[in-house]
């Protein structure tokens, strides 16, 4: 029996990298297998066979699933927006920061396209000034392309988020070679449906595995507490053990050491007024369970 990672599944064809070897495999035994998920990045064991092929027996404990995309035990969520076109998407980029906590993966907030703006904008250092992993990154001039690279070694990682904000371009640029398929902006919205559509995990040298992603701007936040989804902001994480109550969800309590901190103007308005629209979803979900 071999153990390797999942790249794609596809028309019942499952391909495995072993050893820098990829195996084309099936699944032993459909029946055992329904209701049971097989996803990119899914460690497994297989029986190997002549040619490269296998038949897989089993899919080993996952440490990490994530739902859009659908791929497991990944590291790190990358999360792309554009300073240029389309804009930074902030609401979808504190959605992704908390989805991908929630998960257990780390988030690396890439802002592409720095080569059509002169200044990146008030907002970019503050997500640093959070302790993000922040990069500034340009698929044509390859600025932060040398960083990311390093940032993707030896990893599992997706990238996230909207249509056109360059995913493609930037692991092309990593990647020379790779050719992915990029359209503009305007042609994919005459188009109105995405260049990259199937999730795959794309091996890269330096023992990199990378999921490209269709771009998407809907992502509903993964169950939770109420109360916790303060700890998924780490400005807030920080000031509550300050707040008069123990269970405060820094709404309109007395004595709320968050708000007190908002009105300082110590936490970004903007992060506060996602953090109450998240708590409402949140809470909401929350009934229907
Ligand atoms: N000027 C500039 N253009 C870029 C940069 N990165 C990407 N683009 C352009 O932006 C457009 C969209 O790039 P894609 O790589 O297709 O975007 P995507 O995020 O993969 O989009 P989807 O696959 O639809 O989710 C293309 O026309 C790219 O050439 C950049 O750093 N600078
Ligand atoms: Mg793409
Ligand atoms: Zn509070």
């Amino acid at each position: 029996m071999l153990e390797g990672i999942l790249l794609r599944g596809r028309g019942g064809f499952y391909d495995v990298q072993s050893n820098g070897d990829i195996w084309r495999c099936t699944l032993r035994g459909k029946h055992r297998w329904f209701g049971r998920e097989i996803l990119p990045g899914d460690r497994v064991r297989f029986q190997p066979l002549p040619g490269q092929q296998g038949t897989i027996e089993e899919v080993l404990p996952r440490q990490t699933r994530l739902v859009r995309p659908a791929v497991a035990n990944v590291r790190q969520v990358i999360v792309v927006m554009s300073l240029a076109l389309p804009p930074v998407n902030w609401l979808l980029l504190d959605r992704l920061l908390v989805t991908a906590e929630a998960a257990g993966v780390a988030p690396v907030i890439v802002f592409n396209k720095v080569d059509l703006v002169t200044d990146a904008g008030p907002l970019v250092p503050l997500y640093r000034d959070l302790g993000y992993s922040v990069m500034l990154t340009s698929a044509v001039t390859l600025v932060g392309i040398e960083q990311l690279r390093h940032a993707l070694q030896h990893n599992i990682s997706v990238f996230a988020g909207p249509s056109g904000v360059g995913k493609s371009s930037l692991l092309n640029a990593v990647q020379p070679g790779l050719r992915l398929k990029t359209a503009a902006v305007s042609e994919k919205i005459a188009r109105g449906r995405h260049t990259t559509r199937h999730v795959e995990l794309l091996p890269l040298p330096g023992g990199a595995l990378v999921a490209d992603t269709p771009g998407f701007t809907q992502l509903t936040l993964p169950a939770m507490k109420r109360e916790e989804l303060a700890y998924f902001f780490p400005e807030m994480a920080a000031r509550a053990s300050g707040c008069r109550f123990t269970n405060c969800l820094h709404q309109a309590e007395p004595g709320c050491a968050v708000r007190q901190a908002v009105e300082a103007g110590e936490i970004n308005r903007q992060r506060y007024a996602h953090y109450l629209e998240f708590l409402e979803e949140v809470m909401q979900a929350e009934r229907r369970y």
